[in-house]
């Protein structure tokens, strides 16, 4: 087996946003696309030679093609070893669980989460350190800068390799280990919750639903949750993985998980609801006639860890990103620990968690997860809830209203603009960031006044970086927030995402519909934006 120099051309669009290189599959399966971006991932590293590299991804379209080079080109560079998943499969989660296991030197996850699959869906890849984490900007930097310069990349010249048997194999100098891509994650779950409580709950009688939307946790919830906390079998649906996600788009909220969010409404329906996206590291949570939202959880998972074996102890601290609710604010205060606000995207939490100054982080686009892994965890948050619930025996309902009454409830919601031209959505944001300086002290629907308006930026109390232009913020004297960014993962024209949050105190009104409790913080957003009148949408494409 030769290892072979290949010589290559740049391409200028190799750019990781807020979670990798995301592209449309045809875009990933220009000559040497995908060649170019992983060696310059492994040029943008130092110290690699002879260590572990972790590969998997979430089984979509391209994902058997791009792993197969991707372990010729370890090989080429030095690798000592490639732990695979079966088949190429690893959940984003149980992935970053193996870095930190093997004590890996990193990993590659192939993966575009919760964007659809198939020849012309998404396609990524995301490089993680040996904290498991997704790498720091630090690198992500590095790395498209070197992609923009690349001429060659070094390859082992050797037919495709069987990752269907579990075992070791040799590839030129370097060994590929086939692994079970579920046994070190349950056995992580189970050091961290009351795997007995748990089978008690569901063998008292609670019915619970899991849709893992023909995607990557199918494995890990039949095994986890029917195997071994005794769920009933078909408790798992949807479980298969699917390159296409049987052509749906895995991104579990209320838009693409209706048809269980209604069952969940029915009085003869399950307990508990919930879904996992196509890399399963988001988390949807639905109990008997209570969507939980994810900023929600995030405060209740805090505010309730305690009583699962894992976090016995106590937490440190918990992170939530911007433009989350701040919720989980009211938690970490009561229980005197530190709060830290982050930008958007788990990359920045790696810091906080290394350093052990926080616990629990989570984000309002259904992530939610803790130091056990160095990425958000979508059957975590369910284990999680599960231990909760068994421990507390109280319906969700009644789990989330008791909060609200001694924190008080953060209304909130998402409202996404997707594919707007990227001219019109990029003119939109420079020319609010322009009026942010004059728009303090003024009054809008008679008595909401803004305190601050600014461009969020990010000072890592760690490392000491700075992360400037993170979205804008618009927060009013009463704690109401208008926050506006432009989604990091999409693969077409710009999405405009718009954050909507209302605090109501624990004696206020907490059961009014959310839209409704918002609507004139909607009505400023329009006002200040022009959202609806500069891209000719009559509304957004996805409200969460
Ligand atoms: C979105 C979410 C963000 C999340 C990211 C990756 O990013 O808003 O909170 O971390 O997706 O999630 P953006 O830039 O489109 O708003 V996933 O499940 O891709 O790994
Ligand atoms: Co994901």
């Amino acid at each position: 087996m030769t290892i072979l120099t290949v010589k290559t051309t740049p391409y200028n669009d190799q750019k990781p946003g807020t979670s990798g290189l995301r592209k449309r599959v045809p875009v990933f399966q220009q000559p040497n696309y995908v060649e170019n971006f992983i060696q310059s991932i492994f040029d943008s590293l130092e110290g690699f030679s002879g260590q572990i590299l972790v590969i998997g991804g979430d089984g979509r379209f391209y994902n058997d093609v791009a792993i197969q080079k991707a372990i010729r080109i370890a090989a080429a560079n030095g690798f000592g070893k490639v732990m695979v998943g079966q088949g190429g499969l690893l959940s984003t989660p149980a992935a970053s669980n193996i870095i930190r296991h093997y004590k890996a030197f990193g990993g590659l996850v192939l993966s575009a989460s919760h964007n659809p699959g198939g020849p012309e869906g998404d396609f990524g890849i995301k490089y993680n350190a040996g904290n498991g984490g997704p790498a720091p900007e630090k690198i992500t930097d590095a790395v498209f800068a070197r992609s923009t310069v690349i001429d060659s990349y070094k390859i082992l010249d050797t037919p495709d390799i069987d990752l269907h048997a579990i075992g070791t194999q040799q590839v030129g100098d370097m060994v590929v280990e086939v692994i079970d891509p579920v046994a070190d994650y349950a056995a992580l779950m189970r050091t961290l919750f009351d795997f007995d409580a748990i089978k008690a709950l569901f063998a008292s009688g609670f019915r619970m639903t899991f849709d893992a939307m023909h995607a990557i946790t199918g494995p890990y919830a039949h095994t986890i949750l029917e195997d071994l906390l005794g769920a009933p079998k078909g408790t798992v649906v949807n479980g298969t993985p699917s390159p296409t996600f049987n052509n749906g788009h895995p991104d579990p909220n209320l838009v693409y998980c209706k048809e269980m969010h209604d069952l969940l409404m029915t009085p003869d329906g399950p307990d508990f609801g919930a879904a996992s996206d196509g890399d399963g590291d988001r988390n949807l949570i639905i109990g008997k006639n209570r969507f939980v939202t994810p900023s929600d959880s995030l405060a209740l998972l805090a505010a309730n860890a305690h009583l699962a074996p894992g976090y016995k102890g106590g937490i440190a601290g918990i992170a939530r990103s911007m433009p989350t609710s701040a919720a989980a604010d009211r938690v970490a205060e009561k229980l005197g620990v530190e709060m830290h606000e982050t930008p958007t995207g788990w990359k920045f939490f790696g810091n906080l968690l290394d350093a052990g100054r926080v616990t629990i982080c989570g984000e309002e686009s259904a992530g939610t997860g803790s130091d056990h892994v160095r990425e958000k965890d979508g059957l975590w948050a369910v284990l999680l809830w599960l231990n909760i619930l068994a421990v507390r025996q109280q319906s969700v309902d009644a789990i989330v209203r008791e909060h609200w009454r001694s924190y008080g409830r953060n209304y909130y919601t998402r409202h996404d603009y997707e594919e707007v031209d990227v001219a019109i959505a990029n003119e939109l944001v420079d020319e609010l960031r322009a009026r942010l300086p004059s728009l303090p002290g003024r009054i809008f629907a008679d008595d909401l006044q803004i305190a601050y308006a600014d461009d969020f930026t990010y000072h890592d109390p760690v490392d000491g970086s700075t992360s400037a232009r993170q979205g804008i913020r618009i927060g009013f004297t009463d704690g109401s927030r208008i926050v506006l960014r432009l989604s990091g993962t999409g693969t077409v024209g710009a999405t405009l995402r718009v954050y909507l949050e209302r605090y109501e105190a624990p004696d206020g009104r907490h059961d009014l519909e959310t839209q409704l409790a918002l609507e004139p913080l909607i009505g400023i957003a329009e006002d200040l934006c022009k959202i609806r009148e500069r891209t000719g949408r009559t509304g957004p494409s996805v409200i969460t």
